[in-house]
């Protein structure tokens, strides 16, 4: 490094906050702070301004009925098609020929579907989805990898009134089960398979392994062809290969049915603290417009953008911000099939500069690799078409941060660090980019409108710099409204820690561990569930244990996670193996194997330790903090709790060893 550089960063490394730029203020969507003011005074009739971003069928007579809390309903009375807001009425302005989706395979091999291109194809899909059978409120699967036919089947879905349940494609055939048996969904599109790492993998076998899972009887199943000569497969009998269809299908015209604003949009399967997945359910009216709002209002997303969500659709970072947000605004979205290391560590910048990128959203985990990686990478690229920087899914530490703010923004580009979850719908907690002081690692504060806090275990608000929990106090318009077909879990997850039914008091409970500094900034900490953040996923450390626990010879297991440099967190697994066995590469291989088959690769643990026994309190509970400070090599501390501390230097030898 250059003298100048060196002292570049050493200023860069010491500052703790920073502005946003004026050529960026000057621009923003939103850029007035009375915007905070104006929500608090005005709620929740301030929400009408979400709700004002899409096009309505019938106008909502309320904002929202808090008649049976938590079960809240937000502009009731109102109808409209999610479809016909991400397609239609933009081809109807004029946009016809404006980019909707541009995607790139790992291959290198690109597409661009117009809004008026875009539209056609869902027509096309989605009649041949009411030919098949597909009604209103039928549920439809979609286990697709990151391919346009993912959104258009999505958007299909939504202009049938047909809810899908997108399940991510890494995940395993058993999970696919898990998830349509839960849903009862009769409906399945998905692929033979796609590309990563340059292999064409089989997605197709896993897909009907899974279907040999699912307990009721699967009407049709859509096959996408993306893999073309590289992946033979055949086809069963109530299988069809989507081009075929959709070319029966051409130029259908397909009217977008209306919703109720209530009406469900979609199902969301997430990791909770059972093994159970919990299937969210959102909405039409509420999800759609707090998407569109928080695109508008936090990625400051405009019509002639190019924007880019790096996230997979599987999740709801892709659900929210690839498809119905930045689509809702008529926006040109970004899809890109593969590794951000294939073919070279470059494939990121080199997809930025060659399509003058305005808005990047992507994840603390990459950015981690990006920076192990080395800054050579993005000098290589002229990346001065970015506008806007942002993350999401876990905390950023500062160092990343400010990698991110100087070899990627160039100090030019503000950064939003966005929290929020499945459950939420879109973000809650983060800094308005052209009004808020950005301080990394801390999120910053609520969103206007969205009244959360950090209080301690009695609900109590803490005092600035006091570790607690967040909650939120009043509901908004993107919230969950329950969990599939379980009214009660969602009421046991969510609203018992905090609420007071009696007085009439409804607290939402992320469970998320977070601190609150002087100026209202959130930093949050951490789930405090048994709940695992590898790389920014979700993963039950419950779902975990109950595959390894079912391999032969392996008596009992406990999983937690584990400091690390990349992905944040990763698994790590304690298993004692059944008299008779003994651990060693055989039940090791197992434990992965049962992993890898019951959630999938993300799933892979770091480390599979067997031990005679697990760290446990005298009331026999597993001391799962100590088994996290082993996994992430932290001071032990004091074990005389313990009903055999002994253990535990056994398993940390092990440990550090391996
Ligand atoms: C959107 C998404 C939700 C959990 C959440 C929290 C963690 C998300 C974060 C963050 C710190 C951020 N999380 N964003 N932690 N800073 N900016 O990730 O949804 O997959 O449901 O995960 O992710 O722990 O509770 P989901």
């Amino acid at each position: 490094m250059t003298q100048e550089e060196v002292s570049l960063e050493a200023r860069l490394e010491e500052q703790e906050s920073f502005d946003p730029p004026e050529s960026f203020v000057e621009q923003a969507n939103v850029s007035d702070p009375e915007i905070y003011a104006e929500f608090e005074d005005e709620w929740p009739e301030c929400w009408e301004r979400a709700a004002d971003l899409l096009s309505w069928d019938s106008e909502y007579d309320t904002v929202l009925d808090d008649d049976d809390e938590p079960f809240y309903e937000w502009f009731t009375g109102g109808e409209l098609n999610a479809s016909a807001n991400c397609l239609d009425r933009h081809v109807e302005e004029g946009a016809k020929n404006r980019a909707a989706i541009k995607w790139e395979g790992e291959l290198g091999e690109t597409r661009t579907y117009t809004y008026g291109e875009l539209l056609n194809e869902v027509e096309a899909f989605a009649a041949t989805l009411r030919d098949r059978g597909v009604e209103e409120d039928d549920v439809v699967t979609l286990y697709m990898p990151m391919i346009p036919e993912l959104p258009i089947a999505m958007l299909a879905c939504a202009r049938l009134g047909a809810p899908h349940s997108v399940v991510f494609a890494g995940f395993s055939a058993d999970a696919l089960a898990t998830r349509m048996n839960a849903a009862e969904s009769e409906y399945l599109v998905t692929c033979d398979g796609y590309y990563r790492r340059g292999d064409a993998l089989d997605h197709i076998s896993k897909a009907n392994e899974g279907l040999e899972g699912v307990e009721h009887e699967v009407s049709d199943v859509v096959v996408v062809d993306r893999l073309g000569d590289a992946l033979t497969h055949s086809l069963a009998d109530n299988q069809h290969d989507y081009d075929e269809l959709v070319a029966e299908h051409a130029g259908a015209s397909v009217e977008p049915v209306s919703r109720d604003a209530e009406d469900m949009l979609f199902l969301m399967y997430t990791s909770g603290t059972t093994g159970e997945p919990k299937g969210v359910k959102h909405t039409t009216g509420g999800y759609l417009s707090y998407a569109a709002w928080t695109s508008h209002s936090v990625l400051d997303i405009k019509p002639e953008d190019t924007y880019w969500c790096s996230a997979d659709i599987g999740w709801i970072t892709g659900h929210s911000y690839i498809v119905y947000g930045p689509l809702a605004l008529g926006t040109t979205t970004m899809m890109y099939e593969g590794t951000p290391d294939y073919p070279t560590k470059d494939r990121l910048w080199e997809i930025i500069e060659k399509n003058r990128v305005d808005v990047f959203y992507t994840a603390p985990t990459a950015i981690r690799a990006f920076m192990k990686w080395g800054k050579q990478y993005p000098a290589e690229h002229d990346l001065s078409s970015l506008r806007l920087l942002g993350t999401v899914g876990e905390p950023i530490n500062p160092r990343a941060w400010k990698w991110y703010y100087k070899h990627i923004g160039n100090e030019e580009c503000p950064i939003v660090d966005t929290w929020w979850q499945t459950e939420t719908g879109g973000m809650m907690i983060t800094t308005l980019p052209a009004i808020n002081t950005m301080k990394p690692g801390s999120a910053g504060p609520p969103l206007p409108g969205i009244d959360a806090q950090v209080v301690d275990a009695a609900g109590e608000e803490v005092e600035a710099g006091k570790a607690g929990y967040v909650t939120v106090d009043k509901p908004w318009p993107g919230m969950l409204r329950t969990l599939y077909n379980n009214d009660d879990r969602f009421l046991e997850e969510y609203w018992q820690e905090y609420s007071d039914p009696d007085a009439d008091e409804w607290v939402y409970f992320p469970e998320d561990g977070a601190k609150i500094d002087d100026d209202g900034y959130i930093t949050i900490l951490g789930r405090v569930d048994d709940v695992l953040n590898v790389s920014g996923h979700r993963l039950g450390t419950m779902e975990i244990e109950s595959a390894v626990v079912g391999v032969e010879g392996i008596a009992e297991a406990a999983v937690v996670g584990g400091d690390h440099e990349v992905k944040g967190e990763a698994v790590y697994v304690y298993a004692i193996p059944e008299d008779g066995y003994e651990g060693g590469d055989d039940l090791e291989a197992k434990a992965e194997d049962a992993i890898n088959d019951s959630i999938g690769p993300i799933a892979r643990p770091e480390s599979v330790i067997f031990t005679p026994e697990l760290p446990k309190t005298r009331s026999g509970k597993i001391m799962r903090r100590l088994l996290e400070d082993i996994a992430s090599g932290n001071d032990l501390g004091s074990t005389s709790t313990l009903r055999n501390p002994e253990i535990v230097e056994e398993i940390a030898g092990q440990v550090e060893a391996d």
